[in-house]
């Protein structure tokens, strides 16, 4: 029977496979207010074709929504994104992207189980939507690093200044990124897990 307008559904692509040697695999969330560019980074860094549960913005979300920077975005996730990459031959991360918008925020819940750890995406010109990102992580226990996506006519601030302002502890790794490029992104996830590393190595010698 043929059914009219269904989507041909096709096999997996070489590139779908996981490498034979790899040998570890870990989850990881992207998390950050609304337009930080999660969807952006697990798209820019996946080696997989990203999925991605993004819905058009409509007159009707105005207002709801948080409606910052709402005349050029025209999309915002909904549920999550989700990409791959394998960061060497034996490790490969799972990445989830949260939606932003607070009226999803629900939604984190479920996100955070299993995570290993977490990527902050701040945009310095909305710096006080972190502080409660920040403390959600905190409360379920995710350890995290913060990146902060340099957009062109954000604020330039000293990484200090804003350890200060979010109030982080110094062993919290700040790093600046551009979620729109690879290396950047890859770079990012690469500190977070030097930083997992170190709190594991810790915590052995305790
Ligand atoms: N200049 C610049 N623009 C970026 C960067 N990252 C993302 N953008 C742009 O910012 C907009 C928002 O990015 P998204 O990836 O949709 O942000 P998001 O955090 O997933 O948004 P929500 O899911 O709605 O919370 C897009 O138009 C991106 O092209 C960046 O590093 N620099
Ligand atoms: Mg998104």
């Amino acid at each position: 029977m043929d059914f009219k307008g269904s989507d041909t559904v096709t096999g997996p692509r070489a590139e779908d496979h996981l490498p034979h040697t790899a040998r570890a695999a870990v989850k990881i969330v992207i998390v950050g207010g609304f337009g930080v560019g999660k969807t952006t980074m697990v798209g820019s860094v996946s080696e997989i074709r990203p999925l991605t549960t993004e819905e058009t913005m409509t007159q009707a979300g105005i207002g709801v929504d948080d409606d910052y920077g709402s005349e050029t975005k025209t999309a915002t996730t909904v549920a999550m994104d989700f990409g791959r990459i394998s960061l060497t031959d034996q490790l490969v991360l799972y990445l989830f992207g949260t939606p932003g918008q607070e009226r999803f925020w629900f939604l984190w819940n479920g996100l955070f189980e299993g995570a290993l750890g977490a990527v902050v995406l701040i945009d310095t010109r909305r710096l006080e939507v972190s502080f409660d990102v920040i403390g959600r992580l905190e409360e379920r226990g995710v350890p995290f690093v913060v990146a902060i996506n340099d957009f062109p006519d954000a604020p330039r601030y000293p990484v200090e200044d804003l350890r200060a302002a979010l109030d982080l502890p110094e062993e919290i790794p700040i790093v600046r990124c551009d979620a729109r490029r690879r290396a950047s992104s890859r770079d990012t996830l690469m500190t977070l897990m030097r930083f997992l590393h170190s709190l594991a190595m810790t915590s052995a010698h305790r």
